[in-house]
């Protein structure tokens, strides 16, 4: 879909121009275009275009003998075609430099009626060979060499012409019109790039105050730790850690003085036994028989029991039983003191409880200062250096770490954004529509890949591995000159647009791969093809309606019809 269109406006806008003219110009020569006409209106003489000093009689016109040094007496033979740059070298035949001797005009010119006029190099006039692709008319074939006859053909070959030319139109009008669309979606896609910067720039601005805060409050946090004096593994204050000890050291006496008095009665009945026993020997022993050893026992004996001893006393006894019961009225609650968040200030500082409720918090968090600031100058030890975090730290800490984590993400994210506005997108942005879209082609023994902006890979079709052909680098103007093919899917001629792809696997003895792809304007994104330029080097041509121009590109033919 090139430079081989000509829109039907301009065909009937030609049409009528040249009727106008046909009916006052004089008839032109035979192969002069409408545009060179003015050189050929003398009837008499004729001026060579290039060099005006050379007059010729109007009968050397077209007789097969090329007289002028640029060809211009020849318009209608192929007398001067050795003039043309495609033809071998010849020797001057005048004093060079003194004239021009460079081809005026750019071939013979076949009207073509039904058709496009179209000029056919001067080499194929009377050459014996029908050449209706640029002639239709068979009019450079006028002398019938070899007996050679060229008819008119140009009412079929115009006709089919303009039917592919409507399709062509009419493909290039859907091109033109999903090229719009790509440049408006860029435009919506760019403003969400903007929009999301707005948002990241506020929500910054607002976590970034939120990190502040929360820095601020982690820090007045831990300096209020400093304040406590004393602190039991996080539970409270200098009354819940003395109450935990003085609860654990009263379990341990009430439990010695369990143990003693069981050995105290296991003792006691020990003794009853023992007592009785002696009792029962004073009473059965015989005093007659003169037993020094056994008196002196008995002695003994009512020595002891003459002692007064009044034996555990009962009622004491019951009072310890209502002691060591647990549920007792005077047992000791001590979970009234384990719960209880205290700080050793409002042990140290009990006189505050007589204060009302406002000065009470005020001196409070004077006396918590002034500890802190006694700790902080080292006037006072920090009694909490070796204790762990509290909870109150650690929820905290964790806090600012979230609120952190969050901040750098969005920072990251709109750097990222930021960039994306500075790149290069090609004209219109149109490139960022397509920002990753992916076309796929056969070719050979791999199927070829390319994702716009992104990557070009090489599929084998058996499976297997793929290989990178290059990632996105660039874009890059080349210029192409191919002649475009019928179906108008191709590069044609003059300057494109070409996406440079880098840097992909490294070929083996060769470079890493890479990847040209020269795009030209089609209704669909589709490769056309794929050319290994070199080993590892590649070139795709792929068609995509992002190049269309919105401006109609003029035809390589002259615009002039003579229909
Ligand atoms: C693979 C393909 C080819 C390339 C060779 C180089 O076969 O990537 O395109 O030429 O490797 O070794």
């Amino acid at each position: 879909m090139g430079g081989q269109t000509l829109s039907s406006t301009v065909l009937l806008f030609t049409l009528l121009a040249s009727t106008t003219n046909a009916a006052s110009d004089p008839p032109r020569p035979r192969g002069v275009g409408p545009e060179f006409a003015k050189f050929y209106k003398d009837p008499d003489t004729f001026t060579c275009i290039s060099n005006p000093s050379i007059k010729l009689d109007i009968a050397r016109l077209n007789d097969d003998y090329c007289d002028c040094p640029d060809g211009s007496d020849e318009p209608g033979t192929s007398a001067c075609s050795y003039i043309s740059p495609l033809s071998p070298p010849q020797p001057s035949r005048r004093e060079p430099g003194s004239f021009d001797e460079t081809l005026a005009l750019p071939g013979f010119y076949c009207k073509n009626k039904g058709h496009m006029p179209s000029y056919i190099p001067f080499t194929s006039v009377n050459d014996g060979k029908c050449d209706y692709e640029l002639c239709c008319d068979g009019s450079d074939e006028y002398e019938g060499v070899g007996g050679v006859k060229c008819p008119d053909q140009c009412a079929t070959i115009g006709k089919e012409w303009r039917k592919q030319d409507d399709a062509r139109q009419k493909s290039l009008n859907n091109a033109r019109q999903k090229r719009k669309e790509l440049v408006a979606e860029s435009g919506r896609l760019r403003k969400e790039v903007e929009d999301r910067i707005s948002t990241l720039k506020a929500q910054i601005e607002g976590q970034t105050k939120k990190v502040d805060a929360l820095t601020k409050s982690l820090a007045e946090i831990e300096r209020a730790e400093k304040g406590k004096v004393v602190k039991g593994a996080g539970k409270g204050g200098k009354v819940t850690v003395l109450a935990s000890l003085a609860k654990e050291r009263i379990q341990e006496l009430t439990d010695n003085v369990e143990r003693v008095r069981r050995e105290r009665d296991a003792a006691k009945g020990r003794i009853d036994e023992l007592e009785g026993m002696l009792k029962r020997f004073k009473e059965e022993y015989n005093p007659n028989f003169n037993d020094e050893g056994v008196k002196r026992a008995v002695k003994a004996w009512e020595d002891y029991a003459a002692q007064d001893w009044p034996g555990p006393d009962a009622a004491r006894d019951r009072d310890l039983d209502e002691i060591l019961k647990p549920d007792s009225e005077n047992a000791i609650k001590w979970e009234e003191f384990e719960t209880v968040e205290e700080s050793d200030v409002d042990v140290l500082y009990q006189f505050e409880n007589y204060l009302p409720e406002s000065v009470r918090s005020w001196v409070d968090a004077k006396l918590r200062d002034l500890r802190v600031t006694l700790i902080e100058n080292g006037i006072l030890a920090n009694p909490n250096t070796d204790s762990p975090e509290s909870k109150a730290v650690t929820d905290a800490k964790a806090q600012l770490d979230s609120a952190t984590r969050e901040l750098n993400n969005d920072k990251t994210e709109l750097t990222k954004h930021e960039e994306d506005l500075t790149k290069d997108y090609g004209p219109d942005s149109i490139f960022r529509a397509l920002n990753g879209r992916c076309v796929n082609q056969d070719s050979g023994e791999y199927t070829y890949e390319h994702c716009f902006l992104s990557k070009t890979t090489q599929k084998p079709k058996k499976g297997g591995a793929h290989t990178g052909m290059g990632n996105f680098a660039r874009i890059e103007i080349v210029t192409v000159d191919e002649t475009l093919p019928a179906d108008g899917r191709g590069l044609g001629s003059g300057e494109r647009i070409a996406l440079k792809y880098e840097n992909g696997q490294h070929c083996w003895n060769g470079p890493n791969r890479s990847t040209t792809v020269i795009l030209a304007c089609a209704e669909n994104d589709e490769i056309w093809k794929i050319v290994e330029e070199e080993k590892c080097v590649y070139r795709m041509e792929v068609g995509t309606p992002a190049v269309c121009q919105v401006e109609v590109k003029k035809p390589d033919v002259p615009e002039h019809n003579e229909l």
